[in-house]
């Protein structure tokens, strides 16, 4: 007999039909897919299936690495910040990044994956974080520019995860986006000072930055939805909200006001105002260097991950240490 849920099984396989389920097992899937149908949020303890599982580990570990490698591009602007002001922003924004990457690796943690394990696969470089942190921070404008349109994506895009049907990551979620707000609106008040109050030079640097940073930014939201081969499944089960490419669309449609605010251009010919869509038509992306950048061969891949690997060598001491106080005060409570 060949069963509705066979065929589910048969598409997550590749097309191939697996061995029959358990009858357990089919009423398990049946009552999760019930409560997705819903709009019920699973929690950690709570059935879920394999492939939901997986599907959560793999995009929540990506979404905690992007916040620790997103350190790096703008960690290195502290020492650099033009005014006290402009540098406690710009440590307190850092520190929220690794602040987020904790959360998020704790919301994976409490789908059974460790996070020793999450930890290696980005050493080995296995692990994929977001492309957008494998293009350089060349100047000071790049740093109002990130806070603007890189966080300002991430917003667009991480606003949906708090209604994510895994429970521990739409709660992570809710604090990061009060915090990704943040960061959004310091960038783009230290790009309007350098725009309203800047010298000629200093307004071609905010430029500059906004060409490199635009079509990294856009390609941010994934492949374009048809050659998305997790988003259907996601959205079915309530992880991703919004699809990629209605995301993007968001995102250029909230952006393209600002840039004017601003009195920069995007380096797009092709952007235009729709009057039918009431949305901007943009022009295509270079999925090339997206596939290229993803694969390893960006930019700043190579130093990204040598600066990761770097710091979990130069803090192994602090581990040790952590470990052994943590055994020592474990012992003490047992002889107590
Ligand atoms: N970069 O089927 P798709 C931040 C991969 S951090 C690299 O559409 P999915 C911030 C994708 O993983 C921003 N890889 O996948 C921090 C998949 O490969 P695998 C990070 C990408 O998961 C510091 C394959 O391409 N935000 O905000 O349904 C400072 C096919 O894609 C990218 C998050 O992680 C990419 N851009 O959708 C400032 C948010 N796009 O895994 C800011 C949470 C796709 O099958 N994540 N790939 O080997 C998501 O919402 C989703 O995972 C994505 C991709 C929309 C990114």
């Amino acid at each position: 007999m060949y069963t509705q849920a066979m065929d589910v099984m048969a598409r997550e396989a590749g097309g191939k039909p697996q061995p029959v389920k358990s009858a357990e097992t089919l009423a398990r899937e049946a009552a999760f897919e019930a409560r997705i149908d819903a709009g019920d949020f699973i929690e950690a303890k709570d059935w879920m299936p394999d492939h939901y599982r997986k599907t959560l580990v793999r995009q929540i570990s990506q979404h905690a690495h992007s916040e620790i490698v997103g350190m790096l591009p703008e960690g290195n602007w502290i020492t650099r910040a033009p005014t006290l002001k402009r540098k406690a922003i710009l440590l307190a924004k850092v520190q929220d990044e690794g602040g987020h990457g904790l959360y998020l690796y704790a919301a994976a943690e409490t789908l059974g994956t460790s996070r020793d394990e999450m930890t290696a696969a980005l050493l080995s470089g296995k692990a994929k974080y977001s492309s957008i942190f494998n293009y350089p921070a060349l100047t000071w404008a790049d740093i109002g520019v990130i806070g603007w349109l890189v966080d300002g994506a991430a917003i667009m895009n991480q606003v949906p995860l708090c209604r994510c049907s895994y429970a521990p990551y739409a709660r992570a979620m809710i604090r990061v986006c009060r915090e990704e707000s943040f960061h959004q609106r310091q960038g783009y008040e230290s790009l309007l000072t350098m725009m309203t109050k800047g010298t000629a030079q200093q307004k071609a640097m905010v430029q500059d930055a906004v060409n490199r940073w635009w079509w990294p930014s856009l390609m941010m939201f994934g492949p374009a939805d048809k050659d998305s081969p997790n988003s259907e499944q996601s959205i079915r089960w309530g992880i991703k909200r919004v699809t990629n490419d209605q995301l993007r669309q968001k995102f250029v449609d909230a952006t393209i006001p600002q840039a004017e605010i601003l009195g920069v251009t995007v380096p797009d010919p092709d952007l235009k105002w729709n009057e039918v869509r009431q949305s901007y038509d943009f022009g295509v992306i270079d999925w090339a260097e997206f596939w290229r950048v993803v694969g390893g061969e960006g930019p700043c891949n190579r130093e990204r991950l040598a600066a990761r690997n770097k710091a979990w060598d130069d803090g192994a001491w602090v581990r040790d240490a952590a470990l052994a106080h943590a055994r020592k005060q474990a012992s003490k409570q047992d002889a107590a």
